[in-house]
C-alpha cells in the first residue's frame, strides 16, 4: 500500500489532489479534444499542470505557444528526427526555436495546441515521444555523449539508458507504473572515466566501477547463486539522492551498492518503487528522494530497495573509476573506430532555429552517419566521420556560427532558459549571458576554459553549483528601484571528485557585474587584462 493511499487527502497539496482526481497521462487520450476547443477554453488544471505528462507546457509568459519537451535518451537522435523537429517548429516562424538542454535534451517553442495531434503523429512516426518529460515523472535519461566512439570508455551507456526509458515509459507510450511519483526523478549513467553527466546531482546515477564479487547472493527464484569470479568485473556503483531545489541542493551520497549491468534497469525501477510508494507527498518542496533518504536513514532506504528489488544487493566497490577532469567534447576528436572522428559544435547558450537544425541535419547526413548526440552542456556532436571527409566538413559555413574552436569563456558557458519563457525566471539569462561573455572576453584574456552557467531563479536549472562561477538570478534594490541581479557561486568541480559549489556573493545588480566578474576571473582563473590597442 503507498504512502499516498494512507494520506488523508486534507494533508495533500494541490499537486497531489489534482494527481488523485485524474492521473496526469490521461491527458494523452484527450489531445485531439484539446485541439479542436482550443487552450483558452481547456480546463486550467488540464491546460497548466497534465498536459506536462505529455511534454506540453503551458507558458503563461506567452499564453497559447506551447513548450514541448522531448525525451532525447543519453542525448542520442538521428538527422531524420532533427529534421521532424525542426519542421515542427518552422510553421511557427519567430516563435518558433529550440533549446538544447542541461540535460542533454530538447525543447521546441511555438507549439500551437491545434496542431498537437500531427505533431503528436510525426514524432511517432520517427520514434521520438515527449511522454513523461515533465511535472513528477522521471526526466530524460543522460548517459556518454561519446559512448561507443571514446577509446577509453569502460562500458557503452546507450542500450542501457534506452531500455531504462522503455521500462519508465512503456516504450515511449506512457506507463501509468510511474506517472505519479511524489516529485520529478533525475537518473543519469556513465560508463566512462570524466563523470560526463554530472552523476551527483541526479537522483538515481551509475558510475563505473570494478567489483571482485564472491560467495553467494539470492536469485529472482529464491534460491542461492554462486556469484565468485576470479577477476574484478565491471558494473556500477549506485549513487542516490543528489538534487537542486530553490529550498536545498545536495550533492549524492553513496547507496553502498554495485551492480553488474544486466541488474541496472532492475535496480532503477526498484528504486523508483519504493520513491513512489514512501516518498513524501505532503510538503512539495520536501518531496525528492533525498528527504526520503534523511527520513529513514541511508540503510533502511537501501533495505527496503533490495526488498524491492528481490534478491540481496552486493555491497559497493571500493573506488569508483572516475578518474579524468571533464571534457566538454567541442572541437574534433579520433574515434575508437580507426579512420572515424567526431566533431563537438558549440551551440551558443544552446538555442536553435529550424533553418540552424535542418543545417545540422544535412552535416550529420553528408559526413557522418545520419547521428547527432547532444551534451549536458547544451552542445552537439556529430559522430563518424571519415578523416577523408574533416577537411571539407570543416570549411562549411555554419560552423562559423556553431564553432569547432569557440573563444574560452564562451566555449564553457550555459545557462537556463530564463525570463524570455520561463514563468519562475527573476531575470533575464540567454541573452545576457552571451553579452556578458562578449564584453568580459574584449578585456581580459584567458589561459584556459572558465565554466560560467547562468540560471533565472534558484530552482538552478542552469547548475550553477557545478560551475567555476554560477550566477543565479534574484532581486535587487539599488538606489530605491528593484533591478535584475545576480547571486554568485563559487567552487563547482566536475568530473573526478566532483563537488558543488556554495554561495560567495549575495545580490550584484546585473548592470554592475561585468567588473565584478572581470575582478573573478583575474585573481581566481589566471586571466589578464588585455593591452590597450594602440593606435
Ligand atoms: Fe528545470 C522547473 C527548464 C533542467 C530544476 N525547469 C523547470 C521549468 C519546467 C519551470 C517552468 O514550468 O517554467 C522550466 C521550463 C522553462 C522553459 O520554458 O524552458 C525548466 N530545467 C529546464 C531546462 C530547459 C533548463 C535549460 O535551459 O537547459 C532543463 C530541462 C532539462 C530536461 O531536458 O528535462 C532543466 N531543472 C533542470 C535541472 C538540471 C539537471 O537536471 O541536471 C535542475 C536541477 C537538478 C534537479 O532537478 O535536481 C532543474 N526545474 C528544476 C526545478 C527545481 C526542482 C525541485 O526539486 O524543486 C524546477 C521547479 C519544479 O520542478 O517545481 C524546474
Ligand atoms: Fe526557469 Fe528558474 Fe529553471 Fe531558469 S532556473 S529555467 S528561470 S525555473
Amino acid at each position: 500500500m503507498t504512502d499516498l493511499a494512507t494520506t488523508t487527502t486534507t494533508s495533500l497539496n494541490k499537486f497531489e489532489k489534482f494527481k488523485a482526481q485524474k492521473d496526469g497521462l490521461a491527458v494523452k487520450a484527450e489531445i485531439e479534444k484539446f485541439a479542436s476547443v482550443g487552450w483558452e477554453a481547456m480546463d486550467e488544471t488540464d491546460r497548466d499542470h497534465r498536459l506536462k505528462w505529455v511534454g506540453v507546457f503551458f507558458r503563461p509568459v506567452t499564453p497559447g505557444k506551447f513548450m514541448m519537451r522531448m525525451r532525447i535518451p543519453n542525448g542520442i537522435l538521428s538527422c531524420e528526427q532533427m529534421r521532424v523537429l525542426a519542421e515542427v517548429i518552422q510553421r511557427y516562424g519567430d516563435d518558433g526555436n529550440a533549446d538544447l538542454t542541461t540535460r542533454q535534451n530538447i525543447q521546441l517553442r511555438g507549439i500551437r495546441i491545434e496542431d498537437l495531434p500531427e505533431i503528436f503523429k510525426k514524432l511517432r512516426a520517427v520514434d521520438l515521444t515527449s511522454v513523461q518529460s515533465g511535472m513528477d515523472n522521471v526526466r530524460n535519461i543522460t548517459g556518454d555523449p561519446v559512448a561507443g566512439l571514446d577509446a577509453d570508455e569502460l562500458f557503452d551507456t546507450r542500450e542501457l539508458v534506452q531500455q531504462i526509458q522503455n521500462m519508465i515509459t512503456s516504450q515511449g507510450e506512457g506507463n501509468p507504473e510511474f506517472t505519479n511519483l511524489p516529485r520529478k526523478f533525475n537518473i543519469a549513467i556513465t560508463g566512462g572515466r570524466d563523470n560526463s553527466v554530472h552523476a551527483e546531482i541526479n537522483d538515481l546515477a551509475f558510475v563505473p566501477a570494478f567489483k571482485e564479487v564472491e560467495g553467494a547472493r539470492i536469485s529472482e527464484q529464491g534460491a542461492e547463486e554462486e556469484m565468485t569470479f576470479s577477476s574484478p568485473i565491471f558494473g556500477f556503483n549506485v549513487i542516490v539522492g543528489g538534487f537542486f531545489s530553490a529550498k536545498r541542493c545536495e550533492a549524492a551520497v553513496p547507496l553502498n551498492v554495485w551492480v553488474p549491468p544486466e541488474d541496472v534497469v532492475a535496480l532503477c525501477r526498484a528504486v523508483l518503487e519504493v520513491f513512489r510508494d514512501h516518498g513524501l507527498r505532503a510538503n512539495r518542496q520536501k518531496a525528492r528522494l533525498m528527504w526520503l533518504i534523511d527520513e529513514w536513514g541511508l540503510e533502511k532506504f537501501r533495505a527496503e530497495v533490495e526488498k524491492q528489488f528481490g534478491k540481496s544487493l552486493i555491497r559497493a566497490a571500493a573506488r569508483d573509476e572516475i578518474d579524468w577532469e571533464k571534457r566538454d567534447h567541442v572541437g574534433v576528436y579520433k574515434q575508437k573506430q580507426p579512420g572515424l572522428n567526431y566533431v563537438g559544435l558549440h551551440i551558443p547558450v544552446g538555442r536553435l532555429f529550424a533553418e540552424d537544425m535542418f543545417e545540422i541535419a544535412r552535416l550529420a547526413e553528408v559526413y557522418g552517419s545520419g547521428e547527432i548526440r547532444l551534451t549536458v552542456e547544451q552542445n552537439l556532436i556529430i559522430p563518424n566521420i571519415a578523416d577523408s571527409l574533416l577537411e571539407s566538413l570543416l570549411t562549411e559555413p555554419v560552423l562559423n556560427k556553431f564553432s569547432i574552436n569557440p573563444t574560452l569563456l564562451t566555449r564553457s558557458l550555459v545557462s537556463c532558459t530564463g525570463a524570455q519563457f520561463c514563468n519562475f525566471a527573476l531575470i533575464e539569462t540567454k541573452n545576457r549571458a552571451l553579452e556578458t561573455v562578449k564584453a568580459l572576453e574584449a578585456e581580459v584574456e584567458l589561459t584556459r576554459p572558465v565554466r560560467i552557467h547562468w540560471t533565472g531563479c534558484p530552482n538552478s536549472c542552469g547548475q550553477p553549483q557545478v560551475a567555476d562561477i554560477g550566477l543565479m538570478g534574484t532581486k535587487v534594490r539599488k538606489n530605491g528601484k528593484t533591478l535584475e541581479g545576480v547571486d554568485i557561486y563559487m567552487g563547482g568541480k566536475v568530473g573526478k571528485e566532483a563537488q558543488l559549489g556554495t554561495c560567495v556573493t549575495k545580490g550584484i545588480p546585473c548592470e554592475d557585474l561585468i567588473p565584478v566578474l572581470q575582478e573573478l576571473l583575474i585573481s581566481h582563473f589566471g586571466a589578464r587584462l588585455r593591452e590597450p590597442a594602440t593606435v
